[in-house]
């Protein structure tokens, strides 16, 4: 399996929890360990295991690791199954050299001790970490400044905890704004007005793009873990609420809109679409209906879609489809109608109608797909198509998305290429644009994570040209990788980051689109790990 190793440490990214201060449940059953190698190996945990596992060990992609289990398989089995992997997929921790001997053998008598839980996090501890920096008596009340700013990108700052707003018309940084550690995504509210910023810490922050300066007016933190923010859209509700999505607690969150002041939490804990309680059911993806005044939120471990309507807070309404298990990324279809949402690890797109409340289709793709939002555009031949890239082969998946006129080709997979690897995350098109991209930051070939593929939308067939990104960089040592393509507002500029390592040089790349040639590379020393970019109008009405 070529791709695993990325696949698999892209899962396991380092989670907040690490740090956090939990109760050693100690069990008399259990091999014992000194509270100094509880404290390490619960730190090891949530940074390499909790991501397939899950904070509780009742198993996500990963296998459950509580006590039942772990105590009849005993130290010596589990420390051969950590220090060597097994063909299912699991590292080999040791023999890749990330754990050594000793850790392995801690490892293997931590997983036998009750796992320590994380503390909820209720109504009261999100407000006593809410700040309105500025209140909405005191803001602005037109624009203060003379940016373009439907064409500003926010650029997440992975590792310094900052985002980056950058001038799309002037490729110039207009401020770097302090926000949560690890920033995940930013989102635009339906004006255009304000931009929420998400950290993998759950710290949300506010930011008014009207200032002189924009920068941060509110901020809070919303639980211990997330991934996902999102605004209202619907025609009434516009910038009225915002909804966040963590992954511990497993819950998501009503705020205000415009101070982010929090209103009403729901718990996503439950049964999965296999009928089988799970305790830990992590928040991805969130989108926000543009048919109905509702959110639709993903939550991964049970494979649920719920639709909540925000029409009145206190007697919610929710529609709840089962789709498939692990719902992670996804984006509309270019009507704005449906919203296409990868099950990645039942290899699966699940199709959501926002106007009808109904799971439209389910269909099978390719291996572990990963569309970031996916990309729409006509199809010469099968009309309009939205497509996703894959984690797990190098397929790209083209789903037609008109049951109108194209009926026959509704909720299919119309056409399939072929791509430079496995290993991709994001794809992109432009409505005004002739070309899809196709990034490949976890292909473990260098030139592969390092370069981006695009095809001509009306000759797919022809195959790709690779475009060596990173070289045109030109920032010397380090593992760089090639991420996330976005278009400018016009349409005519793909914006790459080159990710680098923290303490390395670090660049976004802007080329032409029509004549794929190298335009601008952005650099600056503040530009630390850029990875996600946020274009304010293709954000603000998803446009991909
Ligand atoms: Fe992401 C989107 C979760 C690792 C960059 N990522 C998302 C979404 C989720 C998610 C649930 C969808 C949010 C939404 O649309 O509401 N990401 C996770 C993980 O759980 C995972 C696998 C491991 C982790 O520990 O976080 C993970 N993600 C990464 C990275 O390593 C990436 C490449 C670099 C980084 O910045 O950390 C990364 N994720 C992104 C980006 C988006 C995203 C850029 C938004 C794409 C877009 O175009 O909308």
């Amino acid at each position: 399996k070529p791709h695993q190793g990325a696949e698999l440490k892209y899962q396991a990214g380092a989670s907040p929890l690490a740090a956090e201060e939990m109760h050693q449940n100690i069990n008399p059953k259990a091999p014992p360990m000194t509270k100094a190698e509880f404290e390490r190996a619960k730190q090891i945990y949530f940074e390499r295991c909790a991501g397939c596992h899950g904070v509780l060990r009742k198993g996500a992609t990963g296998k459950p690791l509580t006590p039942d289990i772990t105590l009849a398989k005993g130290t010596d089995y589990l420390k051969v199954f950590i220090a060597y992997g097994s063909p299912a997929g699991m590292p080999n921790w040791q023999t890749s050299g990330d754990l050594t001997e000793k850790e392995v053998d801690m490892m293997a008598r931590y997983v036998q001790q009750e796992p320590p839980t994380p503390p909820e996090y209720g109504i009261k501890d999100m407000q006593s970490t809410w700040k309105e920096y500025i209140p909405v008596a005191k803001r602005p009340t037109k624009k203060m400044n003379n940016y373009n700013i439907a064409n500003i990108f926010s650029t997440t700052l992975r590792d310094s905890g900052e985002v980056a707003l950058i001038d799309g018309d002037t490729k110039k940084i207009i401020n770097i704004v302090k926000t949560g550690y690890a920033v995940h995504i930013s989102r635009m509210s339906a004006s255009g007005r304000y931009l929420y910023v998400i950290g993998r810490d759950a710290r949300i922050n506010l930011i008014d793009l009207w200032m002189e300066k924009p920068d941060n007016v509110a901020e809070i933190k919303v639980g211990l873990e997330a991934r996902s923010v999102e605004t209202s859209k619907f025609k009434g509700y516009e910038d009225k609420y915002a909804v966040a999505g963590t992954y511990w607690p497993p819950q998501f969150v009503m705020m205000e809109g415009d101070t982010l002041k929090p209103l009403k939490i729901v718990s996503t804990r439950g049964m999965t679409v296999d009928n089988e309680y799970h305790p830990e059911p992590r928040v991805a993806s969130i989108v926000a209906s543009h048919y109905n005044p509702e959110f639709v939120v993903n939550a991964k471990e049970t494979g649920k879609i719920y639709i909540v309507n925000y029409k009145d807070l206190n007697n919610l309404k929710t529609t709840t489809l089962d789709a498939a298990k692990f719902l992670h990324d996804g984006g509309f279809d270019s009507t704005g109608r449906y919203f296409l949402v990868a099950a990645n690890a039942s290899n699966k797109i699940a199709v959501v109608d926002t106007k009808e409340d109904k799971l439209a289709a389910l269909v099978d793709v390719g291996k572990t797909p990963h569309p970031g939002r996916g990309a729409n555009f006509v199809h010469p031949k099968f009309g309009p198509v939205w497509a996703t890239s894959h984690l797990g082969d190098d397929s790209i998946s083209m789903i037609g998305t008109d049951p109108v006129k194209h009926k026959a080709q509704a909720w299919k997979v119309v056409a399939t290429v072929k791509g430079q690897g496995g290993g991709s995350l994001f794809i992109k098109t432009h409505p005004k644009s002739k070309n899809l991209w196709v990034d490949t930051p976890l292909n473990p070939d260098a030139k592969v994570s390092q370069s981006v593929a695009v095809y001509d939308i009306n000759n797919l067939d022809k195959g790709f040209e690779v475009l060596p990104i990173a070289e045109w960089a030109n920032l010397g040592e380090g593992a760089k990788r090639v991420v996330q393509p976005e278009y400018n507002k016009a349409g005519d500029e793909v914006w790459f980051s080159v990710w680098n390592a923290k303490d390395k040089t670090s660049a976004v790349v802007v080329v032409d689109d029509k004549t794929r040639k190298l335009k601008t590379v952005i650099k600056d020393p503040k530009l630390v790990t850029p990875t996600g970019k946020f274009n304010v109008n293709n954000t603000q009405h998803d446009i991909y």
